[in-house]
């Protein structure tokens, strides 16, 4: 599994190591909620990679629910990647950045992301593990730093299957994923998205979503002036899910209030976040 504080690359490597566009990525911090499985075969060795919200300081109870997700992926975890930004080098021990009861079981591997910001001449001198999800530097070495830590048996699942989690799921990302590209500041952090309908049968796929912010004001910035707003949001989310879908996709997007959704543990439940 992948941890590591938040925004330190640890869904953009989740994606680069399986070669799809899986988890939702952003500049912004916090941008992953619920963990995330990517699948990779590699001849005799099934990979099945859990990337995980980022370890913060709870502030509300979306966070609670968010560092209990990461707590739970670090204790089932049979070897753990902590990931950590090479430019900030040396990364402090993952028990004091997860504030962890105890050490985790698993092993932990340290691995070094963003390695292509830092010039070759600037790195510290020890042997890392360093990687970049933009040249690829490091990648195939660390799988086979991780093998070394895998277990032997059977595949757990098919050798061609990337994903576990259901479509559905991928969609709701996809829409919050233009929501923290296309809304400024604070407002993706009041997003949720919930799949009303997902008709795969249809052509093209009919997919209906509620959009949920937490006030009445930030309603009407989603939809935007004439609903330029909502349709390109709407607009950006079909092309990501019609890419991971590999055909063409009709989304119709809903904007609603839900109050407070944030810090209400009936809502972070429905919306499938805590519980
Ligand atoms: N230059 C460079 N940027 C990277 C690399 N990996 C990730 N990033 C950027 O770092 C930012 C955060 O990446 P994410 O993958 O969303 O980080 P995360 O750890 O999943 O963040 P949370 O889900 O919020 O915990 C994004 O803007 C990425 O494009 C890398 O190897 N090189
Ligand atoms: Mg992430």
């Amino acid at each position: 599994m992948l941890a590591g504080r938040p925004n330190v690359g640890k869904s953009t490597l989740l994606n680069a190591l399986i070669g799809e566009h899986l988890a939702i990525v952003s500049p912004k911090p916090q941008s992953t909620r619920l963990p995330v499985v990517g699948l990779l075969t590699r001849d005799d060795t099934q990979f099945i990679f859990t990337d995980s919200p980022g370890l913060l300081e709870p502030e509300y109870r979306l966070h609670e629910a968010m560092r209990a997700a990461a707590l739970r992926a670090i204790e089932q975890a049979e070897v753990i990647a902590y990931l950590h930004p090479l430019a900030e080098f040396p990364a402090p021990p993952l028990a004091q950045v997860g504030k962890l009861d105890r050490p985790p079981a698993a092993p932990i591997v340290t691995v070094y992301t963003k390695a292509d910001l830092v010039p070759l001449a600037a790195r510290p001198p020890d042997r890392l593990t360093a990687v970049s999800a933009v040249t690829r530097e490091g990648l195939d070495a660390l799988l086979d730093t991780l093998r070394t830590h895998l277990p032997d048996g059977p595949f757990h699942y098919d050798p061609d299957e990337m994903a576990t989690q259901p479509m559905r799921f991928f969609a709701a990302e996809f829409v919050r994923e233009a929501a923290f590209e296309l809304l400024h500041e604070e407002l993706p952090y009041s997003v949720a998205v919930e799949i009303d309908e997902f008709r795969e049968d249809s052509e093209p796929v009919y997919i209906r979503a509620v959009v949920y912010v937490e006030r009445d004001s930030q309603k009407g910035i989603v939809i935007g002036e004439g609903g330029r707003t909502i349709k390109a949001l709407g607009q950006a989310a079909r092309a990501k899910i019609a890419a991971l879908l590999g055909g063409s996709v009709y989304l119709e997007l809903h904007v609603k209030v839900l109050p407070k959704w944030r810090r209400h543990a009936p809502s972070l439940k429905r919306l499938g976040y805590a519980g």
